[in-house]
């Protein structure tokens, strides 16, 4: 029997939501990583004397437990070949891209799968020590896919949710893998499971009526002890309120002015923000912009491309390659089409706070996010956020899930070069008028559909799943 503790929601997540850095004295120290996820799950996670359960980033054996502003984390370690199989392995070179319309060819290891299955295990036997009885354990994400069935075969008194961030594949797809029913059967150990789009849910119905033979009726899978699994969409979003507040700080709004003079002042600038990934569309976007100029529509004069590209993933072969290759194109774009002091695109390979990246928003006139899958896009949110004057323009692939509530975004699709270049241009000449009724559309859904509201109605879901079970989570206290 394992021992139950005293945390009564609990979070497991691949990552802790802090970062372990050295500091200028040489000690280790934490420090919040900025994430989304972090700010709606916080308040929740005070109300309810919450616990987090998550990797550091980093090799080296579990630390013990620690209490970081209030926030009770349970650093759960990897060692470096679980790092390579697991995390760069089965998570990154296998799921990652085979859940993304395999954009990239997904690599099938037996070692890799058995990596996976045991550092599921680790993490739902720590959730199962630090859960108090009858506690709520959410757990996020592709990494974590087994948790819930082996947290459930620990913990039967759990009501457990899973939220999945990225697209699920149609069956098609998926079938491919050689745990595919294991994986399906992991996560029918969940009460609930989201997903970002109604049509994630149905993938996953489908599969668990033809893989494993359950019963379902429309969004409930009927298990043979009796128990309703349910699957449902909670599109993600973001601090809404927060990122337009830092928008409108007088420090963005000076930063926004530098950054718009250092490009040369030009008439219109547009704007590409991504974790490198090829899933991301950076590729496709360069090129038909690079075209556009080449072919007269555009003057380097004119118009500037900011690019950028957070360092992701660089261990994962796939993602070196990627680095090269854009590396690669906005050299020779810049050769071919820039003049001195005037290049087309100004590249950048870093990370920012969210201060700069609110700057950038704000100094961009055309936010391009044009994936070729992505579960949601956040940058999408963030720009409609921070534009409060109504105005800017957003082009956005339709295979972002972003894009089933973003209808008024110039959609486009990235694999048409020649429709993603006439977008880009009508984006760019349209009328002030134009871009203000497609923007306070947009914002409207932005601000209406926040991250609070992600997290809450997630919650209250999984909360109506079990109505016989003892516990519920309480909302997060009004500050
Ligand atoms: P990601 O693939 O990481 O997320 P996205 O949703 O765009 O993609 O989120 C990226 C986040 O990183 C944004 O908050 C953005 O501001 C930040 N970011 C990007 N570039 C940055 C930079 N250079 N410096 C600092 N911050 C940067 C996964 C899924 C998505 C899904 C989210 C949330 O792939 O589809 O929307 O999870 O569920």
């Amino acid at each position: 029997m394992t021992r139950t503790g005293s945390a009564d929601l609990v979070i497991v997540a691949n990552r802790l939501p802090v970062d372990r850095v050295t500091a200028s004295d040489g000690s280790r120290q934490w420090r919040r990583s900025p994430g989304g996820l972090v700010s709606a799950l916080e308040p929740v996670m005070r109300a309810n004397d919450g616990a987090w359960i998550g990797w550091p980033g980093d090799a080296g054996q579990d630390l013990k437990p620690f209490v970081d502003d209030g926030m009770s984390l349970v650093p759960v370690g990897l060692t470096a070949d679980e790092i390579a199989e697991f995390y760069e392995g089965f998570s990154n070179g296998t799921l990652w891209p085979l859940y993304h319309d395999v954009v990239a060819k997904p690599e099938f290891h037996r070692e890799w799968w058995e990596a996976y299955v045991a550092v599921n295990k680790r993490f739902a036997e720590r959730a199962a020590e630090v859960a108090s009885k009858g506690a709520t354990v959410w757990v996020q994400d592709y990494q974590m896919q087994l948790v819930p069935q082996m947290l459930r075969e620990l913990r039967p008194d759990l009501r457990i949710g899973f939220y999945l961030h990225i697209p699920f594949p149609p069956a098609e797809l998926f079938q491919q893998l050689p745990w595919r029913r294991q994986l399906l059967e992991g996560l029918l150990g969940a009460d609930l499971v989201g997903f970002q789009l109604g049509g994630a849910a149905q993938n996953f119905i489908r599969l668990v009526r033809q893989r494993v033979g359950h019963k379902t009726h429309r969004d409930l899978v009927y298990l043979p002890d009796g128990r309703m699994v349910k699957a449902a969409a909670f599109p993600i979003s973001i601090d809404a309120a927060g990122f337009e507040d830092l928008a409108r700080s007088p420090a963005v709004e000076r930063r926004a002015k530098t950054i718009r003079e250092a490009l040369g002042s030009p008439r219109k600038v547009f704007l590409g923000v991504d974790r490198l990934d090829y899933t991301k569309g950076i590729y496709p976007r360069l090129r038909a912009f690079a075209e556009l100029i080449r072919d007269g529509h555009l003057d380097v004069e004119d118009a500037v491309f900011v690019q950028v590209a957070t360092p992701s993933r660089e261990r994962v072969e796939q993602y070196r390659i990627l680095r090269d290759d854009i590396d690669r194109l906005v050299g020779r774009i810049n050769g071919d089409l820039g003049r001195i002091g005037r290049p087309a695109i100004s590249y950048m390979h870093s990370s920012y706070p969210r201060e700069e990246m609110a700057a950038l928003y704000r100094t961009a006139d055309i936010m391009v996010v044009t994936p070729y899958r992505d579960g949601m896009n956040l940058v999408a949110k963030e720009y409609v956020a921070c534009r409060f004057d109504n105005d800017g323009a957003l082009v956005l692939s339709e295979f972002a899930g972003a894009a089933d509530e973003l209808r008024q975004a110039w959609l486009v699709n990235p694999y048409d070069i020649n429709g993603m270049k006439a977008a880009l241009l009508e984006a760019y000449h349209a009328e002030p008028k134009e871009l203000s009724r497609r923007m306070k559309a947009l914002r409207k859904t932005v601000i209406e559909h926040d991250v609070a509201k992600w997290a809450g109605s997630f919650l209250a879901e999984l909360a109506a799943t079990r109505p016989s079970h003892g516990k519920v989570v309480r909302p997060a206290r009004r500050s």
